[in-house]
């Protein structure tokens, strides 16, 4: 054999560079389900279930073509636990002259196949992803020279760099960024009666069997398949794009920040699972929502606030993790080091905000961006938990869970712990902020506007625990200028109080162990 092509389960493009020059004479690809990468975070089930049936409908895709694909599949009964020693059984079973493999989307995959390939003594060829927009070489040169990084230069580039909304040489409407006017939050009503649900896609027999067995085989892992329905093809990836431009783009700039009970999905797109797989190419989704708007089919907020998160915040945040890996995995800046709360994988809590955004994670493998942010990851910044257990959790629970996706914003983005270099301050807030962005605190026994007292919301007192604790870290940072000095405002006893409070919360909480 000349080359044996190697597919991950997030490369599922048929595109993909990976088979540039394929000859099917002398090569064949590669691909294999191992239990490992379900196991190293304790994976949700429906994460597990969306990586092998896509894989196994891949796979088909495949050969239909009339490529050759050894693959391997997982069974009920333990086999194939690591990546390692199933490329060393393959090594030795094809004795391929050279193993071709595009960039791995975790810096520790990419480092086990480079030390498995060299043990073995075979050439591995690693290319690069084309699936981005955006090279390791040009964020580089986007890097250098910065003191500091931010999204909206980097953002402003890539529009320029790709013709995206522009208008002889200037964003369209005289503005780069709509972003004050994607803040909405539903009156009480809730939102529309017109809101239709995102498309859902029905359980073939591949995607059956998958569930099954993730059933049988990983049956203590968390979450649920009850409601599984995501796109594990290219073309259903597609369908899911079209669906999500004719009826949710419109109202997604109003309600991007918006959370409601029971309403997982709102106006989002669902698509990162879809694109972090690679069955969806973000060009593609990126010229469908430009196409919406130049048809007069949805508004410029809703289209720009779109494509910023694709084009920019996307794109931004793998040059992050490649440009800062693999220190960045240990960085802790604010010193954080309580347990995650064992909650965090039962929803069982009654702080009605987490209890909606863990339990529906558990049930659907989803949560949005402000569900994340400052809710999940607002609490644990608040209360200062561990950020590689953090990290660990957001790696686990979602289906559109990568590493150099995921680790940006949750150890940076969310917890701080890169000391700035995803965020220029941290996103602190109190239960305030939820209460107004959804309908939340009106199912709590708690007060959001308190933070002693019976009713004091555990996010409020934990807030200005928080600001307390890292006053002086905080106070050197200009951005936090307002929220210092309002804690300077706190009477001391008011303050000692809040401090007595939150360290009987902390302690309040069973830590998840070893999980
Ligand atoms: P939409 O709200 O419809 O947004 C459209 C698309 O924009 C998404 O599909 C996604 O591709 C992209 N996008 C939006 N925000 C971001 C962002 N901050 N970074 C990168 N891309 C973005 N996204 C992942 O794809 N995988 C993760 O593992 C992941 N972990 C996260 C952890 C935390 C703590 C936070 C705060 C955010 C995380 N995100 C992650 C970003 C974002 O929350 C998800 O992309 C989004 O919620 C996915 O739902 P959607 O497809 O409906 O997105
Ligand atoms: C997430 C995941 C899971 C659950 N299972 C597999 C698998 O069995 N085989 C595979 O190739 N990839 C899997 N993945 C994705 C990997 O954890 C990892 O994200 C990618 O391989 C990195 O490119
Ligand atoms: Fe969450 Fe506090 Fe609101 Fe309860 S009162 S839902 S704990 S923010």
């Amino acid at each position: 054999m000349r080359h044996l092509v190697l597919v991950l389960g997030d490369q599922l493009d048929i595109q993909s560079a990976a088979l540039d020059g394929f000859d099917s004479e002398q090569d064949a690809i590669w691909m294999c389900e191992v239990a490992g990468e379900a196991t190293h975070v304790w994976s949700h089930k429906a994460r597990i279930a969306l990586f092998l049936s896509a894989m196994r409908h891949f796979r088909d895709a495949l050969r239909k073509r009339g490529f050759q694909v050894h693959y391997r599949e997982l069974n009920a009964r333990g086999n194939q636990g690591e990546f390692s020693a199933e490329l060393q059984a393959a090594v030795s079973k094809y004795r391929p002259r050279k193993l071709v493999l595009v960039e791995p989307g975790e810096w520790r995959v990419k480092a086990l196949f480079e030390e498995t390939a060299a043990e073995l003594g075979v050439e591995l060829e690693i290319r690069s992803d084309r699936h981005f927009l955006c090279s390791h070489d040009a964020f580089e040169e986007h890097a250098r020279g910065r003191k500091q990084l931010r999204l909206e230069y980097f953002y402003r580039e890539l529009r320029r760099k790709h013709d995206v909304l522009m208008q002889g040489g200037k964003p369209i409407g005289g503005k780069w960024n709509f972003d004050h006017d994607n803040r909405g939050a539903f009156t009480k009503e809730g939102p529309s009666a017109e809101l239709l649900p995102p498309l859902r896609f029905r359980k073939d027999a591949t995607t059956r069997e998958v569930l099954e067995l993730v059933e049988r085989r990983f049956a203590d892992h968390p979450g649920s398949l009850e409601h599984f329905d995501w796109p594990v093809t290219a073309s259903q990836a597609r369908q899911a794009l079209d669906d999500f431009v004719d009826h949710r783009l419109a109202e997604f700039g109003t309600y991007q920040d918006a959370m409601w009970t029971d309403e997982p999905y709102l106006y989002h797109s669902r698509l990162a699972a879809a694109m972090n797989l690679k069955l969806l190419d973000p060009r593609d989704v990126i010229r469908a929502a430009e196409a919406a708007y130049r048809a007069g089919l949805a508004p410029l907020n809703a289209v720009e606030g779109f494509i910023r998160q694709i084009l920019g915040w996307r794109e931004y945040v793998r040059g992050v993790y490649w440009l800062h890996m693999p220190d960045y995995l240990n960085r802790n800046a604010l010193d954080a080091n309580r347990p995650l709360p064992d909650f965090y994988w039962t929803g069982d809590t009654e702080m009605n905000c987490l209890r909606q955004a863990i339990g529906q994670t558990l049930q659907y493998g989803y949560a949005h961006h402000i569900q994340r942010l400052m809710v999940t990851g607002l609490f644990s910044l608040l209360l200062g938990v561990d950020p590689q257990a953090v990290h660990a959790w957001y790696l686990a629970v979602y289906v559109d869970a990568v590493e150099w996706v995921e680790l940006p914003n949750s150890l940076g983005m969310s917890q701080f712990a890169d000391g700035g270099v995803m965020a220029s301050k941290p996103y602190a807030a109190t239960g305030k902020y939820i209460q107004r962005m959804s309908n939340y605190c009106q199912g709590c026994r708690f007060d959001p506007a308190k933070a002693v007292g019976d009713e004091a919301c555990p996010l409020t007192t934990l807030y200005w625990d928080f600001l307390s604790r890292h006053r002086e870290q905080l106070a050197a940072n200009p951005r936090m200028a307002l929220q210092v000095k309002n804690l300077d405002r706190k009477p001391a006893d008011e303050l000692a109080e809040i401090r007595r409070l939150a360290a009987e919360l902390a302690s309040s909480y069973t830590p998840s162990g070893d999980r």
